[in-house]
């Protein structure tokens, strides 16, 4: 009898535990939607016009920056954001990559998305600056290579680096050095950050256009951050190697340095450094 008994009483329990994992599940589903590799996602900011977009990079298991930060992206948290120009050329344009940041400044940027679009980003996961590891990832799309965009030199003409277009009188007065022969990407400073360097994963500019901040010390002394891809003011063949590394003091700004932004799981530590060589 009892047997009989704990039976009778014990299917609608278990029938009962099935039906709620089953709404659990599907509950779940509908809120963390199954990501594929390119998905983008759109951060609205507090202007739609100027939202960040990201791509989803299923290897890595984060969204990356479809493009560098804008000016106009930046400008949303600091109204009186305008860099200077270089001599006469603005790198101020909406759509020019944020210059003139400091390191401070673009991982402030991404504590000030992370505290006022909670409500837009996908729970467990932060804004940041990539690692080291992370840009070498994004960079390389998977297949090792000598440059961002491959082995061959020198660069497309659509990635934005010193080439022949940097010939102006005030470079010829002022600036030192070369440039790219054979290469027009037609951008004396930096370009709108949607026309330079689409890479296979579609992400633009991780080669070129502005330097990139990196999350790592360069430095055991850590004295220095980590930059990453050159810009539009280089032309030295070592510098645009992908596993070429640049520095800056945290505090520095400069017409050629911006930066691009993670969306991680925020529950773990940036992928670690390594030896990027
Ligand atoms: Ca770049």
């Amino acid at each position: 009898m009892f047997k009989l008994s704990f039976a009778r009483h014990a299917r609608p329990a278990v029938a009962g535990l099935i039906l709620t994992w089953l709404l659990a599940s599907v509950l779940a589903g509908a809120q963390q939607p199954r990501r594929e590799h390119g998905d983008i996602f759109r951060l609205q900011l507090d202007d739609p016009a100027e939202a960040l977009e990201l791509v989803w990079i299923e290897a890595m298991g984060l969204w990356v920056g479809r493009h560098e930060v804008t000016n106009g992206q930046y400008r949303r948290y600091n109204l009186t954001h305008m860099p200077a120009p270089y001599y006469e050329n603005n790198v101020h344009g909406r759509r020019q990559p944020a210059v003139r940041v400091s390191w401070i400044d673009a991982d402030n940027y991404a504590a000030w998305l992370n505290r006022n679009f909670a409500d837009q980003i996908p729970a467990g996961f932060a804004f940041r600056l990539p690692s080291e590891r992370e840009w070498t990832d994004f960079a390389i799309c998977g297949r090792a290579k000598r440059y961002p965009w491959g082995d061959r030199w020198p660069p497309p003409d659509d990635w934005n680096y010193r080439g022949e277009e940097g010939l102006g009188l005030l470079y010829r007065l002022f600036e030192k050095g070369g440039n790219i022969r054979g290469h027009d990407d037609g951008f004396i400073v930096a370009a709108p950050v949607e026309e330079s360097g689409r890479n296979a994963w579609g992400l633009y500019g991780v080669g070129g256009n502005v330097w990139e901040w990196c999350r790592d010390w360069f430095d055991d002394e850590q004295r220095y951050r980590s930059l990453r891809g050159a810009g539009w003011n280089n032309y030295e063949e070592p510098f645009l190697r992908v596993n070429h590394r640049g520095r800056a003091r945290p505090e520095q700004k400069n017409a050629m340095v911006g930066f691009r932004l993670v969306l991680a799981p925020s529950g773990q530590p940036a992928a670690a450094a390594g030896n990027v060589d």
